[in-house]
């Protein structure tokens, strides 16, 4: 006899999840469609009598009626990675050599290869076993919430099977299988609808929908490769174990995945899967290779955002020929003039394209591209299209050179190109409209000022109703400004005006990153900052004392000159810091000799610090002249073992580095080197 009630409602859940995971990812199905729906009806009956027993991993939760207004923003517990690429069999072995001397062995590395899966990367939280949030990857820290567009992915568990840990991210790829893919592409155009221009854009379409109930419709499935932050910590001692577990969970695994031995093992497997990849049922764009052991992993650690455990083999680009209809040149945020290429659409690598980037006027030279030409696109995954090369023997005859024009497209500013520099540049900064959104947006950033709220939506706004037009107009902005503009509450007008205020409170290196010198990023802003200790000794020096800056090189400087000395820049940072009121802590300018106290150390750390954060520890290491990087060689000078200290421990024990605790560090921040080695400074 059935049971009924809560009883039968479990067990109803139960199978509709096996059959799903037997669908989905066993590919053997053991019921027919028809089954499964009079299931699904029962359970869909039950749960209407007893609306007390749904709850949100049902499978008829899937779908949820709610249309959103936007996505929140989410902080990943465990950055999201990106990878470094490899081009070439010889980037692979660089690649596989660098790992070597890293792990100080001679044996081949056993590899974990999977196909490198074009879609988009997500972050699946499942806390004790079932799924409670779902976000997109963002910038690697933060991504946005899109938990309603994932759980109408059926491949998607909403719960997953066994003993699992009580908290985990999950990461991996959702994509558009390509008969899906087709099969939409043959509906809209039956409506005559817009197509999609690749499974790629049509998969990240189709998740960013504000409404699930569009995404349901939508044939996305998901494949998982890795995961994040994980309570308590998987057993598992390799990375192809990992992924076994994971699909032991009920978490779909590609099918493909393999390991392979040492780097040749490494470039067979590329091979045979290039040779595969047009019967495969998704778009792939190269394959991945990471080092098995995840001890190994550990070692090798990671530079920027990408590990340095793993890398992306890419396949070659595709190319077609076209004509070139004409060269336009786009304005970007640092005021870059970027020639663009207009087409005659055509079809490269499964997309339509009829823009491609001609990069700058030198490459233009160098390729002797005309308007009229036949010239070669060549695509290569989701990269800006570039044009290749030009069909020489194909020129017409009236076939027309290319101008670099004398004012800016946008704002007729005159156009510079500073000596030893391909790109020619809009000399207007924020006086330039094509500048200003993008320059703000720049300002506004995390790692700039860090305005919270203040998106590339909003910019757009203000900038739009004339409310802003430099970042110094940002400090001016008052609550019913804000609140008046479309899509805008009190209360979140009120939070952003909260954020702008706070971030008067800000440091020099943020400031200098902020400005939108030209090729002024991250870590030369830090090191002006360091350099010059105030605005005032940068503003005050010639172009050979900011070339004494470390890394900084001759068109750096001329660009950071340059900037300076345009007296409406000059303008913007006095109003920045008297009428905005930004303010920031100054130092005395650093002599030469006095490069820091910790000049020429190199140290690592490791494990779990009590007395600060480690990207804390890290800045003022820094700031005192060490170097921190991020893997234990013969070139440490101190490794640094807060709690839980693990392969990095052993290793620079191995390697007889001095290992210090926290009061070592202590010491260390106070300009000491403690029992160290006697290595000159
Ligand atoms: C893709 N896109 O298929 C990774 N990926 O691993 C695979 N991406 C990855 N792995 C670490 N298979 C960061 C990204």
């Amino acid at each position: 006899m059935r049971r009924s009630g809560a009883g039968r409602v479990t067990e109803l859940r139960r199978l509709l999840a096996e059959h799903d995971r037997r669908y989905y990812e066993l590919d053997q199905p053991s019921v027919s469609d028809a089954e499964y729906d009079t299931l699904m009806q029962e359970l869909r009956a039950l749960e209407t009598q007893h609306p007390e027993l749904i709850t949100p991993d049902s499978p008829t939760q899937r779908v949820s009626g709610i249309v959103a207004t936007g996505f929140t923003p989410v902080k990943h517990r465990v950055p999201m990675l990106s990878l470094d690429n490899a081009f070439s069999d010889e980037d692979v072995r660089a690649f596989d050599r660098r790992a070597h001397e890293r792990l100080a062995t001679d044996g081949d590395i056993v590899y974990c290869a999977e196909p490198k899966l074009d879609g988009l990367a997500v972050s699946l939280l499942y806390e004790a076993g079932v799924l409670t949030r779902a976000a997109t990857r963002g910038d690697g820290t933060t991504g946005e919430d899109i938990s309603a567009n994932i759980r109408t992915i059926r491949s998607v568990p909403l719960r997953l099977s066994g003993h699992v840990p009580d908290v985990m991210e999950v990461r991996g790829e959702v994509y558009m299988p390509l008969a899906g893919f087709a099969r939409l592409n043959a509906q809209a155009a039956a409506r005559g609808d817009k197509l999609f221009v690749n499974p790629r854009n049509a998969a990240a379409g189709s998740l960013r929908q504000l409404n699930p109930q569009m995404t349901a419709q939508r044939p996305l499935a998901a494949f998982f490769y890795g995961v994040g932050f994980t309570q308590p910590a998987l057993a598992a001692a390799e990375h192809r174990q990992l992924l076994a577990q994971l699909a032991a969970w009920g978490l779909r695994v590609c099918p493909e995945v393999q390991t392979v031995n040492g780097v040749d093992g490494c470039l067979a497997y590329y091979r045979q899967l290039a040779e595969r990849r047009p019967q495969l049922d998704y778009q792939i764009d190269g394959v991945v290779y990471k080092v098995n052991r995840r001890a190994d992993q550990e070692t090798l650690g990671q530079v920027a955002r990408a590990p340095r455990w793993a890398i992306a083999h890419k396949f070659p680009a595709d190319e077609a020929p076209t004509t070139l209809l004409d060269v336009e040149f786009q304005v970007g945020r640092t005021g870059t003039l970027t020639p663009v290429a207009r087409l005659q659409p055509v079809l490269v690598g499964g997309a339509t394209v009829s823009n491609a980037t001609l990069h700058n006027m030198d490459e233009i030279e160098r390729k002797d591209v005309r308007i009229g030409d036949t010239v070669i696109v060549r695509r290569a995954g989701d990269v800006i299209p570039e044009v290749a090369r030009v069909e020489l023997e194909q020129r017409p005859r009236d076939a027309r050179r290319v101008q670099l024009p004398e004012k800016c497209p946008v704002c007729a500013s005159p156009v510079i190109r500073i000596e030893g520099e391909a790109a020619a540049r809009c000399s207007g900064g924020f006086s330039c409209p094509a500048q200003r959104k993008e320059a703000l947006g720049h300002f506004a950033s995390r790692r700039a000022l860090d305005i919270e709220g203040l998106g590339d939506r909003l910019i757009e706004q203000l900038v739009d109703a004339g409310l802003v037009q430099t970042p110094a107009d940002l400090y001016r902005l008052e609550l019913p400004q804000l609140s008046a503009l479309e899509r805008m509450g009190e209360k979140s007008a009120a939070n952003v005006l909260a954020a702008i205020a706070r971030s008067r409170d800000t440091t020099l290196p943020r400031l200098l990153l902020g400005l939108g010198i030209p090729e002024v990023g991250e870590a030369t802003a830090l090191a002006l900052a360091l350099h010059f200790g105030s605005l005032a000794a940068l503003q005050g020096a010639s172009t050979e004392q900011i070339l004494e800056v470390p890394d900084v090189g001759p068109v750096i400087a001329a660009h950071i000159r340059a900037y300076l000395d345009d007296t409406r820049h000059a303008r913007e940072v006095t109003r920045l810091r008297s009428e905005a009121g930004l303010h920031w802590p100054e130092q005395a300018p650093r002599a030469r000799a006095d490069a820091g106290p910790l000049q020429g150390l190199t140290v690592v750390l490791t494990g779990t610090l009590q007395s600060m954060t480690r990207e804390a520890a890290t800045e003022k290491l820094q700031q005192l002249g060490a170097k921190v990087a991020g893997s234990v060689s013969k070139k440490t000078d101190y490794l640094i073992a807060g709690a839980e200290a693990g392969s990095k421990l052993t290793r620079a024990q191995s390697l007889n580095v001095p290992v210090l605790d926290e009061a070592g560090l202590e010491s260390l921040l106070a300009g000491r080197r403690p029992r160290g080695p006697d290595r000159p400074a």
